[in-house]
């Protein structure tokens, strides 16, 4: 296994349930790393652009109103193995087909407003990263 990075986003859900500082924890306490992280408030535009591979799909529309309807947290993760292990710690998409302890069967209210993000991929992490963080915005290297 080798140190990866992955891209997470506390969801808008997230923030308005006030759960940034718990769900925040959670992830530090299962051993991920903070390397870069931000609030900021996409657009439908920008939503939009970041899931512009479901663009096709019938939730789409409803997906990219919902990640912009209100503040949310990007943060670049990095771990060994962490793109696996984090799908592994958020749960299903769906959060009634989520492992119990997992953060969408904790806190999630349905498929659409789920809380969080993780990337599918180390390719596509890094697709994710780069729409949220400029270089400089990382504050440490794999392997540091
Ligand atoms: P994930 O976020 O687990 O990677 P995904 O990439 O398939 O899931 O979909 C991106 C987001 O789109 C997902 O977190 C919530 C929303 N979504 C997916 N399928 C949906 C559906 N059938 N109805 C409503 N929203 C859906
Ligand atoms: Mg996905």
């Amino acid at each position: 296994m080798s140190v990866e990075r992955t891209l997470t986003i506390l969801k808008p859900d997230c923030v308005k349930k006030g759960l940034m500082g718990e769900v925040t924890k959670r992830i530090q306490e299962a051993g991920f790393r903070i390397v870069a992280m931000k609030m900021i408030r996409l657009t439908p535009t920008t939503a939009g652009g970041f899931y512009a591979v479901h663009k096709e799909r019938s939730f789409y529309g409803e997906l990219c109103d919902f990640m912009s309807s209100g503040p949310c947290v990007p943060m670049i993760l990095e771990k060994e193995n962490a793109v696996s292990d984090f799908r592994t710690f958020i749960g299903a998409t769906n959060p009634a087909e989520a492992e119990a302890g997992t953060i969408r069967a904790d806190f999630a209210d349905s498929m659409g407003k789920n809380i969080i993000h993780g990337s599918d991929s180390v390719e596509n992490g890094l697709f994710e990263a780069n729409y949220f963080f400029a270089q400089s915005d990382i504050v440490a290297l794999v392997g540091e």
